[in-house]
């Protein structure tokens, strides 16, 4: 087994089970116009983690290993948006509205596609979630047991949503989730130290955290 250096003590993975999964990187989330503005967020603070998302997706792309990357959207007929989540919040746009940059987290919609600079490489899993977990109603939990994947990385937005749920969901499913503290992120601070003190807390409940430069480190010497 290889190590990454991690907090609450290393993370140990078997180099070729490995596979980075990059959250939501959308223009919805990042840009103005977007969902994450529609509910009054600074989205500078999602912006401003992009170089190091995309360190971490070369450093997993050069080591040959898989990069899975996540959508938040929703059918155009809306058939898989339920109330519960349309309803939720005070946006000036909701979900499945006309905005800015096309309707707002429809699949195939401008503002709904990942931001350029963190592209999807052709091949490269993408995986289109209505949920906030990634398990929910998609793939990826046999996209993942195809792959042979054990052992998974984490990035995207925004920590204690759609990151977290996704990795309690691993968690539950047997997989062992790290969570690359400095490639991520949330509108609140406050919310993205809890998330990452909670995942770790009692003997990593949830699982690890590192920095970007542990996880690239830890891959270069396995
Ligand atoms: C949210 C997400 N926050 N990707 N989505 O609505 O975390």
């Amino acid at each position: 087994m290889a190590e990454i250096a991690a907090q609450p003590f290393p993370f140990a993975f078997k180099p070729r089970t490995m596979a980075l999964i990059v959250i939501d990187m959308q223009r919805d989330f990042a840009e103005p116009g977007g969902f994450g503005a529609s509910l009054g967020n600074d989205v500078s603070r999602v912006v401003a983690i992009v170089p190091t998302v995309k360190r971490l997706i070369e450093g997993f792309r050069a080591a040959g290993l898989p990069v899975i990357h996540t959508m938040e959207c929703h059918r155009p007929d809306l058939s898989d948006l339920p109330s519960a989540k349309r309803d939720r919040g005070n946006p000036s746009i909701r979900i499945g509205d006309a905005g800015p940059m096309g309707r707002v987290l429809i699949a195939g919609e401008p503002g709904t596609a990942i931001l350029d600079e963190l592209a999807p490489l052709p091949g490269e899993i993408v995986i289109e979630k209505p949920g906030k977990g990634a398990f929910y109603a998609t793939s990826f939990g046999e996209d993942l047991r195809k792959l042979g994947a054990e052992q998974l990385v984490f990035a995207g937005v925004t920590t204690e949503v759609c990151v977290q749920t996704t990795m309690r969901e691993a968690n539950d499913r047997g997989y062992d989730c790290l969570l690359a503290e400095d490639a991520t992120e949330s509108y609140f601070p406050e919310f993205k130290a809890a998330a990452i003190a909670m995942i770790r807390a009692q003997g990593a409940i949830v699982g690890w955290t590192a920095t970007t430069d542990q996880v690239l480190e830890g891959i270069a010497n396995a």
